[in-house]
């Protein structure tokens, strides 16, 4: 299929000669400059756009091979997507990346120079994004046809940065000087309402007119998402609010009441303003609210739209249609539908309720109680009367099928209502997505089975079948080949070819080399080189890194008791065998979170302390990497010797870090938590550092009452540690985090805190047999292929999904 035949156009050229002339082009054409007038911007927007232009072709033959098959779409709705740095992706992706390197020359710079002007949209948070985002690289790679949608923010996640050793935020602008990437497309722009109230349609008991009180506009544009090694080219769609003409208010400008006139213009911009910074924690937020709902209103509509090119019949919608929610942030587009489907189709009420419940699947990404989102019910009243109206109305169907299956349980019945009675009434988001989606999942086994048996017991109870894991995954091709181009090359040379890149259980076939010396020590050369790269201490060290967000479940705070620990060994006995250590933490912590934040600075603290002590610093260094993000994460992760993994077993849901590192032949010392029981699993025990409590362990211990302080008097290392803490060993900073371990410590800290130091003497002693250690480095890597985000996507795709891949044509 060639589509460009019917228009006329001429087929790109392959070779560097016909790049550099279509860069050329794109400068002079599109840029409006000349190679002697370039800016580093010009350069860099002209290459873009070269590049993006390869993408095109499939792009275009991917919607005509979709809109001939009229194929069962997912859509993936996602309030976060963490997309990563787009240019070596896309060159990657388009097979451009050495006729690029070779073309840009003429414009006088580096393929590296000029990659380093491509931000990476920072439109996510952290795990919940990224997943977003190799879920869809996936679904384009296993030929799925599938939109993500999303929420374009203004701003990204906020820029973090050091002072003092605290953390500081500066807002992201990441799109300030344009994003050459998107394609805007205002011709499917949305118009969203909010507030105002319902009123009563003659006629008909159930239908509701909805008369709002604010009007915004959503225009969309997207993002290319291109599979690997295939033809199909899918989209992430994002969602930008504007004010309508009639926001503008030309009588008050007139009369110099400047910004009275543009007001009611910066109230709807500012609904896709911001991302909330916020991993985990719900703060309940009216704007935060008005952002699902615009998601959620915009694309649903876009939906719909799509659906009524090729189809007529609302019957075949929900054979048509999946929409994956990922996690409750986008769940307010099930009472949408029911509002699109029973008040502006006028379809009945069972009818719409049958197709909605078909249409939807939900996954879920935490146990954290704070996490689970609730709205009161008086800002949904007020903010969407219609839904609130809708969801009393489901919610009194579901709790009669309740009581049909449990007569006279109420006590159930207060539990699984949608709507929570304690105190303030709320809406109950994770209900809602229970009863209003045909599938539910967590996401590593583990998180899987205690969403069934204790956060959505009854539900389960209920509605057993419903019920499934599909365990996380995340893409080779970014966190391999893009991020470790070394380690990538020798995977292929030692397994004969790169098929592995889309199959990645071919890694199996690394095994058989774990025990040749010469492929081991080429191993170890790229691990060294990596590290190199990344500069953070000595390449010899070992290198421990702790790569996230700050969370007190996920235990930074342990780490550093670790650090602090090993600091007054190497004191006390300076003349010891120690093996050197760099210990790497980056991560931010939510600005509103105080505990996170006094951790990064402890960790800041003692870092600086242990820098000017002439006896611990040959052997230990504590490096804090500002700004974490993806493209820092690619740097960090191929450098790595050892992962760590230590929340508290039963509080980390998946984890996808784990697998990163394990992919680039790094060890982990972790828990019995989330996705790390599939790595053991999977690499092997002896290939593994496990310590802790199990989940069952840790729930037990909180129920049965815990004392921090008699860990604290047992434990003489512990108390040191927490003592030089608590007299202002480092800089007089931390008192609050050591306050808060022996009075509560919520996550079990100081009962790990032995059987962690315990573990980490088996990994020096590991390290210290260098061809052990590489052994079982080769190992992680080759038992890993599981961990692919292609094989996720094919679990969703088989098991809740149930869509199968179209085939793009490729050219003739
Ligand atoms: C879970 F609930 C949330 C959230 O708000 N943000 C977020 O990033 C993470 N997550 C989990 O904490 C990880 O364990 C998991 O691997 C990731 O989501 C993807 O499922």
């Amino acid at each position: 299929m060639d589509l460009r035949q019917g228009i006329g156009l001429r087929r790109l050229g392959t070779t560097a000669d016909e790049f550099q002339q279509d860069l050329l082009s794109s400068l002079y054409y599109r840029r409006g400059t000349t190679v002697e007038s370039a800016s580093p911007r010009d350069a860099y927007e002209a290459l873009v756009l070269t590049v993006r232009d390869r993408l095109a072709d499939r792009r275009a033959r991917t919607a005509a091979a979709h809109f001939a098959s009229n194929p069962r779409w997912v859509y993936y709705l996602s309030a976060e997507y963490l997309l990563g740095a787009q240019l070596e992706q896309n060159l990657l992706y388009s097979g451009t990346g050495e006729v690029a390197a070779e073309a840009v020359k003429v414009l006088g710079r580096s393929l590296e120079e000029i990659e380093d002007l491509d931000v990476e949209p920072g439109l996510g948070n952290g795990g919940l994004g990224r997943l977003a985002a190799c879920l869809v690289d996936s679904m384009a790679t296993r030929d799925i046809p599938a939109v993500g949608y999303g929420i374009r923010y203004d701003f990204g996640i906020f820029r973090q940065s050091l002072e003092g050793g605290a953390q500081a935020e500066r807002p992201d602008d990441w799109a300030f000087q344009g994003n050459p990437w998107e394609f805007p497309a205002p011709d499917d722009r949305q118009v969203v309402h909010f507030y105002g109230h319902t009123e009563p349609v003659a006629g008909s008991p159930i239908r509701k007119r909805w008369v709002p009180g604010e009007i915004v506009l959503g225009e969309p544009s997207h993002m290319l998402v291109p599979g690997y090694g295939t033809e199909t080219v899918n989209i992430v769609r994002l969602w930008r609010a504007r004010g309508s003409e009639a926001s503008f208010d030309l009588s008050r400008f007139s009369a110099g009441q400047y910004a009275e006139a543009v007001q009611e213009a910066v109230r709807a911009e500012n609904i896709s303003k911001v991302l909330y910074p916020d991993d985990s924690t719900e703060l309940g937020r009216e704007l935060r609210l008005k952002q699902q709902y615009f998601l959620c209103s915009c694309s649903l509509r876009d939906i719909i739209r799509r659906f009524r090119i090729r189809n007529q019949n609302w019957d075949d919608f929900a054979e048509k249609t999946v929409i994956q929610l990922n996690d409750t942030h986008p769940t307010i587009a099930i009472p949408e539908l029911m509002r699109l489907l029973v008040d502006e189709y006028e379809l009945d009420w069972d009818k719409a309720w049958s197709i909605t419940r078909r249409t939807f699947a939900y996954t879920c990404h935490t146990l954290l109680p704070e996490a689970l989102e609730t709205w009161p019910v008086h800002l949904f009243e007020r903010l969407l009367p219609r839904h609130l109206e809708i969801i009393y109305l489901i919610n009194m169907l579901f709790l009669r099928e309740v009581e049909d299956r449990f007569p006279g349980d109420t006590d159930r019945i207060r539990r699984m209502s949608i709507i929570g009675e304690e105190g303030e009434r709320r809406v109950r988001m994770a209900h809602l997505a229970v009863v209003g989606t045909e599938a539910v999942n967590g996401v590593a086994e583990l998180h899987s089975k205690l969403l069934r048996e204790t956060v959505l017991q009854d539900f389960a109870d209920l509605w057993p079948a419903k019920f499934q894991n599909v365990t996380n995954g995340v893409s080779p091709r970014r966190f391999v080949k893009l991020a470790n181009p070394r380690l990538s090359d020798l995977i292929t040379e030692g397994i004969g070819d790169d098929g592995w890149l889309t199959d990645l259980d071919k890694l199996a076939g690394l095994e058989r080399l774990a025990g040749d010396a010469s492929f081991a020590e080429r191993w170890r050369a790229v691990k060294r080189a990596n590290k190199i790269d990344l500069a953070a201490g000595d390449p010899d060290a070992l290198t421990d890194v702790m790569i996230k967000r700050f969370h007190e479940y996920k235990r930074q705070q342990l780490k550093l008791l670790h650090v602090i620990t090993m600091y007054h060994r190497i004191r006390a006995n300076p003349t010891g065998d120690w093996v050197p250590r760099v210990v790497l933490f980056a991560g931010k912590a939510a600005p509103a979170y105080h505990a996170a934040k006094s951790i990064i600075r402890l960790i800041n603290a003692v870092g600086a302390t242990i820098a000017a002590d002439p006896v611990v610093a040959p052997y230990l260094k504590v490096v804090f990497a500002e700004n974490y993000n993806v493209t820092l994460a690619e740097r960090i992760i191929p450098a790595a010797d050892l992962s760590e993994q230590i929340s508290l077993a039963g509080k980390e849901a998946s984890g996808t870090g784990n697998m990163k590192l394990a992919l680039n032949g790094a060890l982990t010392i972790g828990t019995l938590d989330g996705a790390n029981i599939e790595i053991r699993a999977r690499v092997g025990e002896d290939n593994f550092f496990l310590f802790g409590l199990d989940a069952f362990e840790a729930a037990e211990m909180r129920i049965r009452g815990y004392h921090p302080r008699e860990f604290y008097d047992r434990d003489a290392e512990l108390k040191t540690a927490l003592d030089s803490i608590m007299s202002g060993a480092f800089g007089g900073v931390g008192h609050e985090v050591a306050e808060s371990l022996l009075g509560w410590d919520e996550y079990l800290t100081l009962v790990d805190y032995r059987s962690y130091l315990e573990s980490q003497d088996e990994v020096e002693a590991a390290w210290r047999d260098r061809d052990r250690w590489t052994r079982m480095s080769i190992l992680n890597t080759a038992h890993s292929g599981f961990f692919s985000a292609d094989r996720t996507v094919s679990d969703y795709a088989a098991r809740i999904w149930r869509v199968a891949p179209v085939t793009v044509p490729r050219e003739d």
